[in-house]
Formats: C-alpha cells, structure tokens, sequence
C-alpha cells in the first residue's frame, strides 16, 4: 500500500522524461526499395487502463521465468495474451472496443552483431496515438501523432542475441492533441501499420525528394553519416549523375524530359540512388499542378476533381488496412467515375499514395487539424507541424498527391490563423511544389464563404450539407452569388446520410432515397457554381463513430454511398456516377 501510495505521488512526474526525447520528422529514414525485417506477428500484449506500467516500471522487468522473482509483479510482459500486430484492440475482444489508455506490446528479437559501423532502425507505419519505445529496459523516445511513421535509431540499443522490444502505446484523447478530444471518427488504438527493422551502412539516406521543376526533373538526397558524393540512377532516362553532398544534403537538376505522369497516363520510372554504400529505389512519376486565378492546371491542362472522400475504415479491421482493400477501394471510386479522392481526415496507410501513383488516381492528403484543437498551445503546434513533416517527407514522391490539406472546418479565430499560417510555411518549405488547401468557412448568416485563411492557401475547400444540416439550396446558390474567391473552390464534403439495412427508413432524413434526393439537388445547385474545381462528396463507405448513436446510425456515420459492408451500394452512387460520366464526355 505504502509503495503504491509514493507511486501515486509520481503520477504527474513519470510522463516528464519521456517528453524530452520526441521521435520526429528528423528521425525518419527513407525506406522505399529498402529490404527490412517484418516485425509483424505476435506480439504480448496488456491494457493499462491506470498507467501502472510507467510507475511499476514494467518495462525494467527481466525476462526471468516467474518462480526466480523475488518480487510481486502485475503484469508479466514476456508471458500471457498476445495480438497480432498490426492490429487496432478494439476489434479483437469486446471488452477492449471502448478501450482508452495506455497498452503495452512485448517480443523478442534475436539478432547479430552488427559489422563495424553498420546501423539499425526501428520503424513503425503508426501507432495511435502516442508510442514510447523501449528496448532491453531502456526508454529510447516516443512518438506524437497516430497516422504517421517514425524510426528510432537502435545500433546501440540491440545487442547481439535475443532483445526485448516493449513498446507503450496510448490512445487516450486530450485537449492538447492533434487532433483533440472530438471527433467525427472512431478512435481506434494500437500498432495499427507495420513494424521493420532495417540495417544501413554507417551512412544512411534519409530523405529522397525527386520531381518536376521549372521542366527539369530536381533530385534531392539526404543523408546522415560519412559521404561527399551521393549517385542517381534513373535508367530509362539515361541518367547516371553524381551529386556533391554539402552538410548531409545536396541537389541535382537534370536535364531530361521524361513522359508526365497523368490519370490517364500513369508514368512511372525507376529511381536509385546510393550514398556511402546505402541504395534505396523509388518509382515516381513526374507531373506540374498549378492553380491561376480559379483554375487548376495538371501538366498545363485544365483540371476538373471528379472525386470522392474516404476515411480508413473497416467494419472488421478498424483503421487497420490491406492492399486488397486499397484496391477495392480504388475499384470503387474507378466505377464512380473519379480521377481524385480525398484522404480525409488524417494520413492514410503510405501504400494508398503508391497505388494511386500506379493506377492513375489524384490524390489530397491530409493532417487532423480538425475542428477546434489548442490553436494557442506551442505544444499542440509543433505536434501538427511535425504531422505534416512526417507525411510530406513519406509521400512527397508520389505524384498521385496534389494538396496537402492542413486542416478541417476549423473556427477562425486570430490563435488559428497563426497556427494555420505556420503550417502553410512548413508545407511549402518541405515541398513547394504541391497546393496547399484546407476546408474552410462559410458564414451562413452573410451567405458567403469568409475565411481570413483562405488567402494563405492555394485552394479553398468547403464543407457544405445544404439537404442535410442546412435545409434551403436557395442559400447555396446565394452563397454563389455572394463569393468571389480568388482562387479555386473544391467542395471537398456534402452529403446526407442514408440506412440502406433492413432497420433504415422508407423515406425522410436517413432514407437511402432522401440520400439520392439530395445528391440529385447538390449536383444540379453545384453545376452552376462557375468557380467550382472540383467535388469530393462525403463519403465512399459508411464509418464506425462513437457519436452518432440513432436508431439509423447504431455507431456509424451512414454518408456512405456504399455501406460499411463495402459492398452494398446506394442509389446515391449511380447519381454521382451519371454526374461524373457525363463530365468525362465533355471532356472527351
Ligand atoms: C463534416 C466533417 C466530417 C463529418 C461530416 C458529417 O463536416 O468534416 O468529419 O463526418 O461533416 O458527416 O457530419
């Protein structure tokens, strides 16, 4: 009791040395064409409900066998449960579907002794939302963010022989987060993306940045470790370059004119490049997007987003994903007729961008600056800037991805605009080459869109429910009448739920034919928006949500045009679908 009574004492202490050592954006490694070693399988596993872990120390514990202890233990994290990894604990045992807290993951790595100079790195695709990493007992860092990766360094860490990695991961929403406590998705938890290690030379290539600039194709290269000159291959354009390395970085234009990457033309071409004996390949695909005025130009040609908006969901899954069903997902939105989706509301699996690449998509990407978070918190800022490194830095050789979106329906307050307009400067700093957007405001009493962000950004998205949450299209139109942006317009929500189950309404808010009903007045109202670029309506499949708990919802946000089976379609699709068909013929 007494000990457990001092443990308490430490309760706001124990988190404070794990703050100091953050894995961030400068952590990462660049790990396309790189070989790891899939960490993926059984992990054991507990939930921590009170954060006793940390006090007790459970990942100081020895892996001795139980009866050589010679103290009482809680948990034994060699022994016991385990999960999958990668997984989400709410879909695997029912008790856990409400979990919010701290878990812990456990397993054994044997490994061997690393040759003179050589390194390791841990990487995790993500971990919602906080994950501290430890390894032999030791605490090496942690990492802020649910939906980006992150690497720890570990050459010195992994000994040679068996090791024990213990990783604490917690999902618990906070005021200070990014994004906060309330949201229009399920908070799911855990180590929900893939798992590596991977070993380098003692130089390692830590970013790769290639792409079309003022029409020559612009390579970057990163390293960390000994080397002046790093090599880039790009074969099919006869390019065999070296490039000087000046502090870790250097850069190259070539002049090479190499067929554009397009949805209808989906180009790729291998790229290798080595530095101080590391080599990592990528297959990137070289377009221009530009906005003048309100137009958007792909390649120099003008650009209509035929879109549709997705979340990484799944009923069995949660949020964790497969390429089967990224392909599924992009064979939806083909049938629908769309060359863009929008990744709403955070960074999706990394392979979402790869396929896309390869199959011709358009892709917005972006990070869960959503609602109102702590805008005035520095913390809380530089946990969205660092968001938005770590997903730029992973997909910024995807020529699939066109925007980074920084934020989502976020009021426009002075503390905001501060917050917002950093970011728009770390997005472009990290890579001038895409559009920024973010969905902004409308003033429903001055029927006009009214954002002091919108002319930090390059495109203004908005989020409009006229039919659903805003009853008269009159307004919409007048909204219309009453803005004159700038810049391009994307309508990158609208929508209306629709019960397609047995338990769904005849007719009314919820009906699937009220659904198609407002599809129907959307597109015609939308069409005769001149400034409009594009639409990207909410959503492609129903999604699990703790807050919308109606006896048609049943915990799911039912805007999908299929239903959360991903299979049963809505009347609403063969609307969109018709809509979009008949744009491609006009564009053909
Ligand atoms: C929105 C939000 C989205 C919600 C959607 C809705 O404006 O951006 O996260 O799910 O509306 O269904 O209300």
């Amino acid at each position: 009791l007494a000990e457990n009574a001092l443990q308490c004492l430490h309760d706001e202490d124990y988190d404070r040395p794990f703050n100091l050592q953050n894995l961030n954006a400068e952590t990462l490694i660049f790990t396309r064409g790189r070989q790891g070693l899939s960490l993926d399988g059984d992990w054991n596993f507990c939930v921590d409900l009170l954060d006793t872990g940390l006090r007790q120390k459970w990942f100081s514990m020895l892996p001795e066998a139980p009866e050589d202890r010679i103290e009482p233990w809680d948990y034994d994290p060699y022994q016991g449960e385990t999960v999958p990894v990668p997984s989400c604990w709410q879909m695997l045992k029912e008790k856990w579907y409400f979990f919010e807290g701290s878990a812990w993951y456990t397993r054994s790595l044997t490994v061997d002794e690393l040759a003179g100079g050589r390194r390791r790195f841990l990487r995790i695709g993500a971990a919602q939302y906080d994950c501290k990493v430890f390894i032999n007992g030791a605490f090496i860092g942690n990492h802020y963010g649910g939906s980006t990766p992150f690497c720890v360094e570990v050459s010195d860490a992994l000994r040679a022989g068996e090791n024990w990695i213990m990783l604490c991961v917690n999902n618990t929403r906070t005021l200070d987060r990014v994004p906060m406590r309330n949201t229009d998705w399920f908070n799911y938890g855990g180590v929900y993306r893939e798992v590596s290690l991977y070993e380098t030379p003692a130089t390692v290539i830590r970013g790769l940045f290639a792409r079309l600039s003022e029409g020559r194709v612009k390579v970057t290269v990163e390293v960390d470790g000994p080397s002046e000159a790093a090599r880039v291959v790009i074969a099919e354009l006869g390019v065999d370059e070296s490039l000087a390395l000046d502090l870790g970085r250097g850069e190259v234009d070539l002049d090479v004119s190499p067929e554009l990457w397009a949805p209808d033309h989906p180009k790729l071409y291998d790229i290798r490049v080595e530095a101080g004996g590391d080599v990592v390949h990528d297959r990137v695909g070289f377009r221009t997007i530009e906005r003048r005025g309100t137009d958007l130009y792909l390649n120099g040609q003008p650009l209509f987003l035929r879109g549709i908006s997705v979340h990484e969901d799944d009923e069995l899954r949660g949020k964790c994903t497969s390429e089967a069903d990224l392909r599924q997902r992009f064979a939806h939105a083909r049938d629908l007729g769309c060359n863009f989706l929008r990744l709403a509301h955070y960074p999706h699996h990394e392979m979402a961008a790869e396929l896309a690449d390869e199959l011709g998509f358009l892709l917005w990407e972006e990070i869960p600056v959503y609602w109102a978070i702590d805008f005035a918190n520095p913390a809380t800022r530089r946990d969205a800037e660092n968001q938005l490194r770590e997903l730029i830095r992973r997909d910024r050789n995807r020529a699939s991805v066109i925007i980074w979106s920084i934020g989502n329906e976020n009021p426009d307050t002075d503390a905001r605009l501060d917050f917002m307009r950093g970011l728009t400067d770390v997005a472009r700093e990290e890579d001038p080459t895409r559009l920024i957007s973010a969905a902004c405001l409308v003033n429903h009493a001055r029927l006009k869109i009214e954002d002091r962000l919108a002319r930090h950004i390059d495109v203004i998205g908005l989020n409009e429910y006229y039919g659903w949450y805003e009853e008269n299209f009159d307004e919409l139109i007048e909204i219309g009448r009453n803005s004159d942006p700038d810049r391009p317009v994307v309508i990158s929500e609208t929508g209306a739920d629709g019960d397609h189950t047995v338990h769904g309404p005849e007719k009314g808010l919820f009906s699937i034919s009220y659904q198609r009903e407002v599809y129907e007045k959307q597109i015609e109202t939308l069409s005769r928006l001149s400034y409009i670029r594009g639409i990207s309506p909410w959503i492609l499949y129903d999604f699990r949500v703790e807050r919308r708990q109606n006896v048609f919802q049943r915990g799911f946000n039912r805007k999908g045009l299929i239903g959360a089976d991903k299979t049963t379609r809505k009347p609403a699709f063969e609307v969109l679908r018709a809509f979009y068909e008949g744009l491609k013929a006009k564009d053909d």
